[in-house]
């Protein structure tokens, strides 16, 4: 597939995935939504990739639907087929891909925009950056996984005057909130999340996504299903290239050589 509203790259083991529209702030249409859900299989798939890095290209990350797209500004749209269709797809491909996926909020995140960032595994914003669930300014609930992240991340207090109030919030407080990784100087942004994003690649991508497999399984388990768990994944893990690589650099006091089995 040829993209025309995000840019792809790879290189270094990180597809850079970037949002590009920034004009409408990275506003999400239908085809940005295909584009966006071949891009992460495209990545997913790569021999090369062990690491997916999100971002936007201008002053905005992502300002959430494109609100004048035919599809949901049509009169009696059919908003679950929108999301059935488009969204909900977006983000478990996100949350159940088998690497980290870090993402870059170069600016206002709103909306699903929102909500994409926090299906990632690590986010990192610029200071400036804002996080806002504008869903009740347009008489909807927050979507994307929103009802999902945000009560499970924050508890029910902030959750609820989040989505509420629609309020933007700024990055230190979605920090000191538990919302997201960390907020850098605007200039530092994506030189931390390259940064990052390399240093992942290098990491022992089995394991990384299990870590996400498994914490995000927690949420449905009980203690005695979760044990169970570790120890299932850590058995497979005990198994592979990487436990042992780990092992033997501790103990010749080297760096590790990761290949990601
Ligand atoms: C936009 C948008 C936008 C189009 C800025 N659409 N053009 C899922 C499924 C089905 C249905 C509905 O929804 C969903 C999930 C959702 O995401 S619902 C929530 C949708 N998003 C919003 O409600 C946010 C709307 N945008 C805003 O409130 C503001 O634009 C924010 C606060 C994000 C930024 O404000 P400013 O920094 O003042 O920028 P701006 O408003 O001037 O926007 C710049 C341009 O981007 C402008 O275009 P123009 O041609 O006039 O320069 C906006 O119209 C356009 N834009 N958001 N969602």
């Amino acid at each position: 597939m040829t993209y025309e509203t995000i840019l792809y790259e790879e290189a270094d083991g990180v597809a850079t995935v970037t949002l590009n529209r920034p004009d409408k702030l990275n506003a999400v249409t239908g085809q940005m939504l295909d584009e966006l859900k071949d891009a992460v299989a495209r990545a997913g798939a790569s021999p090369d990739v062990r690491c997916l890095l999100l971002t936007g290209a201008g002053r905005g990350f992502c300002a959430g639907q494109d609100l004048s797209d035919r599809a949901v500004a049509s009169e009696r749209p059919d908003l679950s087929q929108t999301l059935g269709q488009g969204y909900n797809p977006l983000i478990k491909a996100i949350t159940e891909l088998p690497m980290p996926v870090v993402c870059a909020v170069n600016g206002i995140a709103a909306g699903a925009g929102a909500n994409i960032a926090l299906a990632c595994d690590i986010v990192l914003a610029k200071r400036s950056a804002k996080f806002m669930q504008a869903f009740a300014k347009i008489g909807l609930i927050p979507d994307s996984g929103g009802t999902w992240h945000l009560p499970r991340m924050l508890g029910l207090p902030r959750a609820l005057g989040l989505a509420m109030l629609a309020e933007p919030i700024s990055a230190e407080q979605a920090v000191t909130w538990g919302l997201i990784w960390q907020a850098v100087d605007d200039d530092m942004l994506m030189i931390e999340a390259n940064a990052f994003a390399k240093k992942l690649a290098t990491q022992p991508t089995r394991g990384l996504a299990e870590i996400k497999r498994a914490m995000r399984a927690s949420f449905a388990n009980t203690l005695d299903e979760q044990l169970a768990l570790e120890a299932g994944i850590q058995g497979e893990l005990g198994r592979g290239h990487d436990y042992g690589e780990g092992i033997s650099a501790f103990m010749e006091k080297r760096e590790a050589k990761f290949t990601g089995e």
